[in-house]
């Protein structure tokens, strides 16, 4: 006889989208190394191509590594956010100064269709919308997923950036 205890499911998973980083160091290596992490915990289901991107933001830097991967987990966010920062740090990320270069950087862009706007930490990533850098492999494996907050899919809002013309270009591997 089964407990209701043991009828009772666990929270189901939900679809989430990362976009990983690199310019330093073995940026090919590092985010590779990062997926090996991730995949320990999380159930990844798709990772874009490899983009090599011009520097955002700070434009004194190298250029980066880029891609997004979708993954299926139960974890919740905060539980995530922690699980990125540990592999970030336990692959030798230091607490540098803003906008310096990094050796990897994972970030949250999608948690399902959920919205979060707390001080550490806030879904869909901010910054999302206004970066080729990311918003082009996102379009790879998920063109029309439609953002949560502005009601708009990734096509759309990678071509509302086209003007722009981002260096985003597709890596020699991938
Ligand atoms: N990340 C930043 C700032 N600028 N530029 C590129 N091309 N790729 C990045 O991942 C990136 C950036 C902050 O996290
Ligand atoms: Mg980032
Ligand atoms: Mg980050």
């Amino acid at each position: 006889m089964t407990s209701p205890q043991a009828n009772q499911s666990k929270s189901q998973p939900v679809k989430i989208y990362l976009g990983l980083g690199s310019n330093m160091k073995d940026r090919q290596d590092n985010l590779r190394r990062a997926m090996s992490l991730l995949s320990q915990k999380i159930h990844i289901n798709q990772v874009s191509p490899v983009y090599d991107t011009a520097p955002v933001g700070n434009t004194e830097q190298p250029r980066f590594l880029n891609l997004v991967c979708e993954a299926a987990t139960s974890l919740t966010p905060m539980e995530l956010l922690t699980l990125v920062k540990g592999i970030e740090t336990n692959m030798g990320r230091e607490t540098e100064p803003p906008n310096s270069p990094r050796l990897i950087d994972i970030d949250i862009l999608f948690y399902g269709n959920l919205t979060i706007n707390t001080h550490k930490l806030v879904i869909p990533h901010p910054r999302l919308i206004e970066r080729a850098f990311a918003l082009t492999p996102m379009a790879d494996i998920a063109p029309n997923l439609v953002h949560p907050v502005n009601g708009k899919s990734i096509k759309e809002l990678l071509w509302s950036l086209k003007d722009s013309s981002n260096d985003v270009t597709k890596w020699k591997n991938s």
